[in-house]
Parts: C-alpha cells; structure tokens; sequence
C-alpha cells in the first residue's frame, strides 16, 4: 500500500479488528501521521493487509504510536480488553495475594506450569522500528545484566545467530524457545535481520528463561512440570524485580506495560498450564462454556496457532489489561480448578 490516498483493499474481506475499526475516515485522518521514531499507519497496518485472517492485524513500533494513531488503537483495545481510553491499569506482583496452593498435587492433569511477562525498554523503539543497531544493543545490555545472575537465576546466554540446529530444535521441542516468526510477525516488520540480535537465556534447571528480540524486546520467563502456579509466579516476580532494578521498561498508567501487539498491554502476562483434559476434549462446547465462565482461553500446546495432541491443552488467561498480575495468575488458577473437576465427574462417568 503507497502512502496515498488508496484504502487497503484486502482489509474489504478481512474479520480483523484493523478493518472493523480502521474505516476510509480514520484512515484520511491518520494517513500522513508519523511517530517521533518516524513510524507509520503504512508499517502499523502492514501485518492485518497482508494477512487478512489476522484476529486484530496491528502493531505499535513505539510508545508513541498508540497515542498518534489513538483513533485506530483506542477502538481496538477497548474491544479487545474491554478497557477505555479513560481507563487506568494497575499493577500487583505480590504472590502473597495469590491464593493457589497446588490443584494437582497427585500430577494426573497439569504436565507444567508456565508464567510469562512482555517487557520493552524504555524511550526506544520496539520490535517494528527498532534499527540493526539499536536491537544489537538491547542483546548487549540484557544478555550481560543476565549472565551477572548467581545461585536459581544464574545461567547461560545462547544468541541465535550461532546455536548450533540440534540445540535450537531441541529447544523448541522442550517448549523453551520461540520458533522463527510467523507469517504476522514477518509482515508487522518484527523478523527484520532475523536472527540477529535475538537469543535465549535460560538458568541451569531451565526453570527462568528470557527470550531476547522476539515479539517484544524481552520475555520474561518462569516455567516448571506440574501444578505449582504459586512457585513459578514468585520465580517470575523475584527474577522481574531483579532486572527491572537495571532495566526501565516502557510503561504507563493507562496501557501499563507497553508492548508491540496491543493484546499483550497492561500486565503483558499469559500465566498457562499444559493439562490433561481428554474428557473435556471430547465435549467441546462444554469445554469452552467454562474457559468462558473463567476467563480463560484454550489453545494448542506448540504455541500460537498450534493444535491440542493427545488430549492435553494450554490453558491461559484470557485478561491482561486492567487486572493485576496476580489477578491473571488467579484467573488461571480458578479456571483450572473447574476444569479439573469436571474432568473428574467426567471421567468418573466412563
Ligand atoms: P507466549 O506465551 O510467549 O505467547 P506461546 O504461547 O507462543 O508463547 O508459547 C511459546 C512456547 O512456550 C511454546 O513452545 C509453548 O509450547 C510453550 N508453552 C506455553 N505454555 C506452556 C506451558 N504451560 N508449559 C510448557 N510449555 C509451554
Ligand atoms: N496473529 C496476530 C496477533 C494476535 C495476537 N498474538 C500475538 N501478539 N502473538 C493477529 O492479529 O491475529
């Protein structure tokens, strides 16, 4: 799409939140529109015009992109989030008012636990703007505050551009590091010199993990087999502490924590369980009347767009703005015990 007058006509056919939302008027008025990053409507777009299945089909490239192109990204995150522009979002990582002592003590349902946080560096820009330079030095910084770690978070730092294919795949397959960006990270401009610059750091038991320049500049990882949500949210809250002691993240009192793909705003958390749910599995509809009653969502376990194997799901939290951390973890929580008691009645009727 030139940077003229001409709407994007694939977003005519596309169920996205971009093309509800960006109509011929808003797009007159936002057109010509650049950040202080010189960012565009013309690169925030991008990703829903070339993949009209996107859900939403936007990304921000600075802090500032979500007040200059507020007439787009306003409806979207009201929509999405339910939350105002008016709306302030607020902030709690004390695990000491999470009330989630371990649902599954016996492990016949929940294989891991996995708790993570998006974070950006502050008065940078992020991942679809950011230069060469500027995500080299994001690796440079991050990677040597990580490795000064000692005693549980003390680890190792693996930059992509030269693990060696068994380790990456391996990686993958454990379920600790990301896959090369999709077809939407690719068009929203976050694979540029892929995969220079991006890396994972992971301690010696793989239970804390950070993956560098992927979606967002930093994803803050606490991760472990079985049910014990509490543990890995305070792993995850001592090692957020640590780091944001060295490190500014891009925040504001009405988005919170400020990330590339509006649906991570506000705690940036998706605290999930990999559980065993084959009964549930097998009654679909019900399955998804209680992930709805809990605010939960139910996905594949290889990721974003993967499929559930072998009757064992990934269940999340639906809400990241205007809750609290612990609320996310405690949306989790609570949907997870519901799910495992009807999978009890269930199983208990075959
Ligand atoms: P994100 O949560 O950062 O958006 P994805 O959902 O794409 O990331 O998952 C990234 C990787 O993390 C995938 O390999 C996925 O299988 C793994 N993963 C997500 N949740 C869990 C979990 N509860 N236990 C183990 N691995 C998980
Ligand atoms: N596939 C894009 C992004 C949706 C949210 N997932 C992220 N941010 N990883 C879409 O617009 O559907």
């Amino acid at each position: 799409m030139s940077q003229t007058n001409e709407y994007p006509l694939s977003l005519k056919k596309s169920k996205s939140l971009l093309a509800k939302y960006l109509t011929q008027e808003v797009f007159n008025e936002l057109k010509n529109r650049t950040t202080i990053n010189g960012f565009t409507l013309k690169s925030a777009i991008n990703s829903g015009v070339e993949n009209p299945d996107s859900g939403i089909g936007a990304y921000v490239g600075d802090e500032e992109s979500y007040e200059i192109f507020s007439e787009l990204f306003d409806p979207i995150i009201e929509e999405y989030h339910g939350f105002s522009k008016d709306d302030k979002h607020k902030s709690n990582l004390n695990p000491d008012d999470l009330n989630a002592p371990n649902p599954d003590k016996d492990g016949n349902y929940i294989l891991s636990t996995r708790i993570r946080v998006a974070r950006n560096i502050a008065n940078i820009p992020l991942g679809p703007a950011i230069s060469k330079e500027q995500r080299n030095s994001v690796e440079k910084q991050v990677s040597e505050i990580l490795t000064s770690f000692s005693g549980e978070l003390g680890g190792k730092y693996y930059p992509l551009n030269n693990i060696n294919e068994n380790n990456r795949a391996s990686l993958i397959a454990d379920h600790f590091l990301f896959k090369a960006g999709d077809r939407f990270l690719e068009s929203a401009g976050l694979n540029r010199d892929w995969p220079n610059g991006r890396g994972i750091f992971h301690n010696n038991d793989k239970t804390f993990l950070v993956w560098i320049n992927e979606e967002d500049e930093l994803r803050i990882i606490s991760m472990q087999q079985g049910g014990d949500i509490k543990e890995v949210f305070t792993r995850l809250t001592s090692a957020i502490t640590k780091i944001q002691k060295q490190i500014k993240f891009a925040y504001n009192d009405h988005l919170g924590y400020i990330t590339s793909c509006p649906t991570n705003l506000g705690t940036a958390m998706r605290a999930s369980v990999h559980i065993k749910l084959p009964n549930l599995g097998a009654k679909m509809d019900e399955f998804q009347s209680i992930a709805d009653k809990y605010s939960v969502q139910i996905r594949g376990i290889h990721g974003e767009h993967s499929d559930s194997e072998g009757g064992i799901y990934d269940i999340s939290n639906k809400r990241r703005l205007g809750v609290t951390e612990v609320e996310c973890v405690q949306d989790m929580y609570d949907g997870v015990v519901a799910l495992i008691k009807r999978e009890k009645e269930l199983s208990q009727k075959t």
